[in-house]
C-alpha cells in the first residue's frame, strides 16, 4: 500500500547529562525491540573510532588541548563522518537509538559560553570521573542549555526514577516513534 512506501526508522537520540543513565538504558531499549522483532541499530557519539573521534577521545581525556570552537566542530564533523550512513539506515526501515547527537554538540559548547546560534550554523548523579566537563557545576550548566533546545520532539524522563520506571517511560515513548515513523512521518534534517 502507498503507506509502505513511506515507512522508515525512526531516529531515536537519548540526551541528558554525563553519567545519567544514557548508556545502560540503550543497551536495554535496544534488547527489548530486537526481541520485538524491529530492525533497529544501537550508535553513540563521539564515535571514538574514527580518526576525528581519536582526536575528540584525547581532548575528552585532558591529553590534548584544543580551541572551544575547534572541539565543536570536531565533534560536528564526527556527526557528519556518519550522516549519509544514518540516511539510509533510517531509509531502509532501520530505527537507530542514538547515545547522544546534535543536542550535546550545543549544550555543551554552549555552557563553555559559546552561542547557541553559532554552534548550530557552525555546523549545527555524582560520581563523574575525570574525563573533561564531568564536573558537578558545568554539568548545572549544560542542564540549563539542554532546556533551551528542547521542543515538541523532545520527552523529557527524570533519570533519578527507579531504572524500571524510566524504562518504561522510554519504551512506551519510543514505540510511538517507531509507529509514527512506520505510517511515513517524513524524514526531516537537523542541524549537525
Ligand atoms: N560531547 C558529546 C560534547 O561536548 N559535544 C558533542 O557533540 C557530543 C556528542 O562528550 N561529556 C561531550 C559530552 C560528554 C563527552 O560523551 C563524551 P560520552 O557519552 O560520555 O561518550
Amino acid at each position: 500500500n502507498g503507506n509502505r512506501d513511506n515507512s522508515r526508522g525512526a531516529l531515536i537520540v537519548l540526551e541528558g547529562l554525563d553519567r545519567s543513565g544514557k548508556t545502560s538504558q540503550s543497551t536495554r531499549l535496544l534488547s527489548y525491540l530486537e526481541q520485538q522483532g524491529f530492525s533497529v541499530e544501537s550508535w553513540r557519539f563521539p564515535d571514538r573510532s574514527t580518526c576525528v573521534g581519536e582526536m575528540i577521545s584525547s581532548y575528552l581525556a585532558n591529553k590534548s588541548q584544543l580551541d572551544d570552537r575547534t572541539i565543536h566542530l570536531l565533534f560536528s564533523a564526527n556527526r557528519w563522518e556518519k550522516r549519509s550512513l544514518m540516511e539510509m539506515k533510517l531509509r531502509s526501515g532501520t530505527t537507530l537509538l542514538v547515545d547522544r547527537y546534535s543536542y550535546s554538540g550545543v549544550a555543551f559548547s554552549s555552557a563553555k559560553g559559546l552561542d547557541v546560534e553559532w554552534c548550530k550554523k557552525a555546523a549545527e548523579r555524582g560520581g563523574y570521573g575525570g574525563e573533561r566537563y564531568e564536573q558537578l557545576e558545568f554539568q548545572r550548566k549544560v542542564a540549563q542549555h539542554y532546556k533551551m533546545l528542547c521542543d515538541a520532539t523532545w520527552k523529557i524522563i527524570d533519570a533519578s526514577l527507579p531504572m524500571e520506571d524510566v524504562e518504561k517511560q522510554l519504551r512506551e515513548f519510543v514505540m510511538d516513534c517507531i509507529a509514527t515513523c512506520q505510517i511515513g512521518k517524513p524524514l526531516s534534517q537537523l542541524w549537525l
